[in-house]
């Protein structure tokens, strides 16, 4: 037995934002402030913020004893349409020089749709003229430049080993996202949840949900003070729900709105580097651009950690 410090599991980064200045996260109210956790690897193309906020509870456990599978050491390289996320070759790698060259097969995963596969190029330039480098696909991969609701995944490997299901929303649902936007959103936040997604991340037999919710209108220009976008998961450690939050986005006055604002929801929940772990990735949606952020479930003590990002806007 020991005691898990529930402030180091609740611990997050903040929103990676692109380089154009697209702060993920205004001034939401806190109740605790964690230091970030270090993420392994950022693309080039991101920069980190602060810290969020977290809450905590204090409650004494036993810590979960994590069996780690060793990870296929293949390359697996991530592309979304916006631009590609990184790759994994024992470690999370971000950059240019591509470990591909042209012809390698993909796996194309959504959330809970079939995968299917397609056919990438050598690298190509990509953003300009942020001159960043993507991969392009045949066929092209769903979903569109604001909006990455697929990914390209390079391996032969099981990228979706375990069952993930999109749920509709319910009243546990909602309390669980008031308790969060009540100490955080001005006002009375109406609860908008956009997806629920039900999943077992690690494969230990017991399933993590995934919720997004938000208000933030799609052309961003209309938003009122006390509207956001969260996007949190809910797992269950020794018998106790604690919440994690991923992305979140807070109107909270109506200056700089477009370098602020972001529209959050996960993109896909896929196994990115061949462990039999699934990540977790989000699009946030800003200003004319979007990124997205991969995020593995490491352990319960440091819980989810951002280890690869990407961006391209104007
Ligand atoms: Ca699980
Ligand atoms: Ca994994």
């Amino acid at each position: 037995m020991r005691r898990l410090d529930r402030a180091i599991w609740w611990r997050w980064t903040a929103p990676v934002v692109t380089a154009l200045m697209l702060a993920a996260c205004s001034s939401s109210s806190s109740t605790t402030t964690t230091e970030p956790t270090a993420a392994p690897s950022v693309s080039s193309t991101t920069t980190t913020t602060g810290p969020i906020t977290s809450t905590e509870r204090s409650t004494t456990t036993t810590a979960t004893v994590t069996t780690t599978t060793l990870p296929d050491l293949s390359t697996y390289l991530v592309a979304g349409n916006t631009c590609l996320l990184g790759w994994w070759d024992g470690g999370w790698q971000s950059g240019d020089d591509l470990p591909v060259s042209g012809g390698e097969q993909y796996q194309v995963v959504r959330l809970d749709e079939p995968i299917s596969s397609a056919t990438g190029s050598e690298a190509r330039p990509s953003c300009e003229p942020l001159d960043l480098v993507s991969i392009e696909f045949e066929p092209a991969i769903p979903g569109g430049f604001r909006e990455i609701d697929a990914l390209a995944v390079q391996t032969d490997g099981a990228v979706r080993p375990h069952p993930v299901e999109m749920l509709s929303s319910s009243p546990a649902y909602e309390d669980a996202t008031s308790e969060l936007l009540e100490v955080r959103v001005p006002g009375v936040p109406v609860v908008n949840i956009t997806q629920v997604i039900r999943t077992d991340l690690e494969g230990d037999g017991v399933d993590e949900v995934i919720i997004a919710a938000s208000t933030i209108p799609d052309d961003l220009i209309s938003s009122q003070v006390g509207d956001y976008s969260i996007v949190f998961l809910r797992k269950v450690i020794d018998v106790e729900v604690e919440t994690a939050i991923l992305g979140l986005s807070i109107v909270d006055d109506l200056d700089n709105l477009f370098q602020d604002l972001v529209i959050f929801d996960v993109s896909a929940v896929a196994d990115l580097n061949g462990d039999g772990k699934m990540e977790i990735v989000l699009n946030g949606t800003v200003w004319e651009g979007a990124f997205l952020q991969a995020w593995e479930y490491v352990d319960d003590d440091l819980g989810p950690v951002e280890v690869l990002s990407c961006g391209c806007g104007s």
